[in-house]
């Protein structure tokens, strides 16, 4: 691969020709040698039976007359595509699912007192939560003279209620999930009307796997509807519940610095980077990495100090809440590893390439995977199981073998000098507090600005990076054609990084790259024109900021009534597919990039773009070209700006 058409970020392309001259083959070069197959990217190669693989390519020449492709058991490329589509909204929902899944577990452990390792951190946000999972707060007493007195409940005992109940919404079978509740009135109540509430998250998912099984659902149209409870379960729900509980665990993140790109490591530090996406381990790691002892054992061994960096989603939580650097985003993992600086790449669960273990044979890096599910095999990684039940333990235990490797060194490293200073850490509750202003419980101010005009409207620019596109490119591209026409960006998971590394994240970016009424919000009130809002499973965050503007009056009753548009520009994950389904069905307009594998069967590609509209309000689209992808994005804006007469 040519580092320099493979790469925006030029810490990339250093890194990209040091592979190169060390003979380490990366996910860059292979992207050149490998192409994709012409019919999986059209969404139209059904494996689902030992029949198949059955594939149905478009023909060259478009269709002609009647589309008559079939696959042996007669299934259409429709049923094909939507059955491929459905099963990776299923792995996507299950995959942050199962991390919240996780989180309400430990949560209901710390809520009993069964674990000295985590604790309740933000009691304020346990209580706004309480009342959405029928927690009552407050209980009423009688006082010394048998008048009735309303009294705060003891902490705990609302958490480990909050947390049983939390955990039910898994496992529960009928019914809908709590936090439908939580949409606008207008979404939750079309939502019941197309009867799409979740009853429950595991069951959605597990009724995709049924129906898309061979000779089950052969109706694209009611195969989507699944994938909307499915990824409601998700957004609303798995999701949802993860931040929540994650920030009554460990804090909800408000703006606070950080530094991005490999020039983070440090030579003369141990280097740990802590890969993935659950923040039950990092934040573990993040303190047995400060704790004194550790440092000085660091010491022991010739180095200067630790440095804890992250890389994808882990990195967005600990940066959002501890300020700690990002040593980059999907694509660089490989390329932290080719420093030759960093001593342990610490991996959960997520995102993580099984090449980081060849590419680690050729450092002195130790790969230590943590989590039952996910393990590498290969004779060089060690896995250092985590559990949450001795944690802090585990922790030590994992810092320490990076410790012990920091003398492993193949001599001097060569770190890239790329680094970038940023402001994140906005969730919705600090959005509300800093565009709020003074008057807290309220996104009014926000909402004037939309509607006076200074904001057009509010892009949510999210997702991974691919490796079949210029690495960063597209994400710049689009954000960059957004901030330029007054879009507000919110953004989370790896573009958050690409947008850091450009320093997007910075107030100082506003005068620069926004036009004249979004450079004005944005220097008034002291915020980057592209707010960090944390890790992909924060979308939801996303979700309930869109939910606190409709809330606050004046743009219309519900969320497909917002100017706002939502976008996936390098998009490679099933996650981003169970996203991007479930900002569609909460009403947003939402493109990716890249490709998407439903263009081979165009009545399903039809369904998906336009028809879509007309139920939910929100629809897909795929536009490859950044420029277009955001033009198309900003057509939208005006679209709903201009219904609601603005
Ligand atoms: O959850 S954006 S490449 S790191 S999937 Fe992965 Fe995609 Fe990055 Fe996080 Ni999200
Ligand atoms: Fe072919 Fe039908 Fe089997 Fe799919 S389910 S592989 S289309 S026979």
């Amino acid at each position: 691969a040519d580092p320099k058409a493979s790469s925006v970020d030029i810490a990339t392309i250093q890194m990209l020709a040091k592979a190169q001259r060390d003979n380490v083959e990366t996910i860059f070069d292979r992207a050149v040698s490998m192409k994709p197959c012409n019919i999986g990217e059209q969404g139209t190669c059904c494996k689902i039976c030992s029949q198949g693989p059955c594939r149905l390519p478009l023909p060259k020449k478009g269709i002609e007359g009647k589309d008559t492709r079939k696959g042996l058991c007669g299934a259409t490329p429709e049923t094909i595509a939507a059955r491929n589509f459905a099963r990776m909204v299923a792995a996507g929902a299950a995959a942050h699912s199962d991390h919240g899944r996780g989180v309400a577990e430990v949560f209901l452990t710390a809520a009993r007192k069964g674990t000295h390792d985590y604790g309740i951190k933000d009691e304020q946000k346990l209580l706004e939560i309480a009342p959405d999972f029928e927690v009552p707060t407050t209980v009423i007493v009688d006082g010394p003279n048998g008048e009735k007195i309303e009294q705060m409940r003891d902490i705990y005992d609302i958490a480990e209620e909050v947390g049983v109940k939390a955990l039910g919404q898994w496992g529960q079978q009928d019914g809908e999930i709590y936090n439908a509740k939580r949409a606008p009135k207008a979404r939750y109540e079309l939502w019941r009307k197309l009867d799409v509430v979740p009853r429950g998250i595991d069951r959605e998912i597990v009724e995709i796997m049924h129906r898309t099984h061979m000779g089950v659902d052969q109706d694209y149209h009611n195969i989507v509807k699944q994938c909307t409870r499915a990824a409601i379960g998700d957004g609303w729900g798995g999701s949802m519940i993860a931040t929540d509980l994650q920030d009554i665990m460990f804090g909800t993140p408000y703006p606070t610095q950080g530094e991005i790109n490999l020039g983070v490591l440090k030579q003369d530090h141990v280097n740990i980077i802590v890969h993935g996406h659950e923040p039950l381990l990092s934040e573990m790691i993040v303190v047995a990495s400060q704790l004194p002892d550790m440092v000085d054992y660091a010491k022991s061994k010739g180095a200067h100090g630790i440095v804890l960096a992250g890389m994808c989603c882990t990195a967005n939580e600990i940066l959002c809440r501890h300020g700690l650097p990002i040593a980059g985003n999907y694509l660089q993992q490989e390329l932290a590893i080719v420093t030759g600086a960093v001593d342990a790449m610490v991996v959960d669960v997520q995102c993580i390439m099984e090449n980081i273990a060849n590419v680690a044979d050729c450092y002195h890096t130790k790969i230590i995977t943590t989590n039952p599910r996910a393990m590498i095999e290969s004779g060089h990684t060690t896995h250092i199981e985590f559990d949450e039940h001795n944690a802090l333990e585990d922790a030590k235990k994992i810092v320490k073998t990076a410790i012990d490797n920091f003398p492993n060194r193949h001599g001097e490293a060569m770190i890239p000098s790329a680094k970038e200073k940023m402001v994140v850490g906005f969730s919705y509750e600090a959005i509300n507090y800093h565009l709020g202003g003074t008057f807290r419980g309220s996104y009014w101010p926000l909402n004037d600005n939309i509607i006076n005009g200074r904001i057009r409207g509010i892009g949510g620019v999210v997702g991974c990076n691919n490796a079949r596109s210029m690495h960063d490119s597209a994400h710049l591209t689009v954000v960059k054609e957004l901030l330029k026409n007054d879009v507000i960006v919110l953004t989370t998971g790896c573009n958050a990084m690409a947008c850091g590394k450009a320093g997007l994240l910075s107030p100082e970016s506003a005068k620069v790259f926004c036009g004249p009424g979004l450079a004005e919000v944005c220097e008034t009130v002291g915020i980057p024109p592209v707010l960090h809002m944390g890790s992909c499973v924060d979308n939801s965050r996303i979700l309930m900021a869109a939910t606190q503007v409709v809330k606050a009056g004046g743009l219309g009753k519900d969320i497909s009534d917002l100017p706002a548009a939502g976008s996936a520009p390098e998009w490679m994950s099933e996650k981003a597919i169970s996203i991007g389904h479930y900002f569609v069905v909460s009403g947003v307009y939402t493109v990716f990039g890249v490709g998407l594998p439903v263009t081979g069967a165009p009545r399903f590609q039809k369904h998906l773009f336009e028809e879509l509209e007309g139920i939910y309000g929100g629809m897909w689209d795929m536009i490859v070209d950044p420029y277009e992808h955001a033009q198309a994005m900003i057509r939208h804006i005006d679209k709903k700006r201009a219904a609601l007469g603005l």
